[in-house]
């Protein structure tokens, strides 16, 4: 027996014309050396799509690509992923599934109290599938705790088991997941098909259990690890006797990866290097990732030519630009100097020569501006009461900011 295991190809999620081709490419790609290497079945641990309902030319493309396995008689295994499913409108993938092109696993049937997943028996190799799917990471909890466990176990056969969870122990510092300890997840399956977290994690110790990361470059913050090296793929699993998963890289494209400190910067110099950059590196058939963070020295970042830097990568063959410029500040205040005898007299001198720096629609900051920056220092003097939580403080806090400026009946209907 042999098939395909992938996940996390969110399909749909490039706005770029290059980006979406490149997409629909590797899967293509990827089900080639699907047909190639004669797998029985195909595996997609959720986030198939972007979205629960995406842009219809993007179905059209992936459907005519998975049709190609399909039409052989093969079957494509699918769970709900946490992108591409919603609690109250159809999914795509359900109409995929009306269609014949993907088959769902482990849809939830309560049996006493317990929940029991339907189990599908692949016709072409034997083997057994089941699965929860992903939805929010509580209820995907519960789901795990209320699972019939005896009955799973009792399943006689070769067994996988599809899911679209991250599993605590393998979180590794600085990443943001809700998951399960795997513990929770049942037991006696031959293989572990997962899906949700968007790295590569292979446990052959005690169980085997597979995350093949993004299909794709991935999305986001995901392009920045894949220029720096991590490749994206699929698994191939050959289960004779033992289970062997083998990652097949399907990296589309190289990258390049270039980051901008532009403290102290003024928008003119920052421009220049980010031009001598894209003249300069090596970008032809890449993808780039470019970070520009810091606070420049003067100017504003509009002043920053942003557009013009794009331009010109993409003249010198460029495939993309990921630009995460979330971190670039530019001072907006100007420093004054102002004379006082007292704390309180400095404090309004300095506020109503800045008032006209800042320009408000509405609220009190409009109206009395210097009364307001008052109050509001004065609230921000308050300090954290003893036994208060974080939370509480800051609630308090922003209460009593929305107060002073004024601005509660813009923030009620939200
Ligand atoms: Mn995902």
């Amino acid at each position: 027996m042999k098939f395909a295991h992938m996940a996390d190809i969110h399909l749909g999620a490039a706005s770029d014309q290059a980006l979406k081709r490149l997409e629909v490419e590797t899967l293509e790609r990827a089900v080639n050396v699907c047909l190639e290497e004669g797998v029985d079945f195909m595996i997609i641990s959720g986030d198939l799509f972007h979205v629960n309902i995406p842009d219809l030319a993007v179905v059209r493309d992936s459907v005519r690509v998975l049709m190609k396995f399909v039409a052989t008689g093969r079957k494509i295994y699918v769970v709900y992923g946490s992108h591409d499913f919603s609690p109250n409108s159809t999914s795509i993938i359900d109409i995929l599934e009306e269609a014949g092109v993907l088959v769902r696993v482990g849809k939830p049937q309560a049996v006493e109290g317990k929940l029991r997943p339907s189990v599908v028996r692949d016709g072409r190799s034997g083997a057994l599938l089941t699965g929860i799917s992903g939805r929010r990471a509580s209820l995907e909890r519960q789901a795990f705790l209320d699972l019939d466990r005896e009955y799973l176990q009792g399943l006689r056969g070769f067994k996988i088991f599809v899911f679209h969870t991250g599993i605590e122990e393998v979180r590794k510092e600085g990443e943001r997941y809700e998951g399960i300890p795997s513990t929770d997840l049942p037991r006696g399956f031959d293989y572990y098909a997962g899906g949700h977290i968007h790295r590569r994690i292979e446990v052959t110790k005690g169980m085997n259990l597979v995350f093949p990361g993004p299909l794709f470059t991935g999305w986001g913050a995901d392009m920045e690890v894949t220029v720096k090296g991590e490749k994206r793929g699929m698994y191939i699993v050959e289960a004779d006797g033992g289970v062997k998963p083998r990652f097949v890289d399907m990296t589309p494209l190289g990258g390049i990866f270039k980051e901008f400190q532009a403290t102290g910067l003024s928008p003119q110099v920052l421009n220049g290097r980010l031009m001598a950059f894209a003249v300069e590196a090596d970008v032809a058939g890449k993808l780039v990732v470019v970070k520009v963070f810091g606070e420049l020295s003067t100017g504003k970042t509009a002043e920053v030519d942003f557009n013009g830097f794009r331009e010109a990568l993409a003249k010198r063959g460029a495939v993309y630009l990921h630009l995460s410029r979330g971190q670039l500040r530019s001072r907006e205040m100007v420093a004054v100097t102002v004379g006082g005898s007292e704390p309180g007299e400095i404090e309004e001198k300095v506020f109503a020569e800045l008032a006209g720096a800042v320009k408000v629609g509405e609220g009190t900051l409009k109206e009395e501006p210097v009364k307001a920056a008052k109050d509001l220092l004065m609230q921000l003097r308050v300090p954290k009461r003893e036994g208060e939580t974080e939370s509480d403080y800051e609630s308090r806090f922003m209460e009593a900011a929305v107060r002073v400026l004024g601005i509660g009946k813009f923030l009620e209907g939200e």
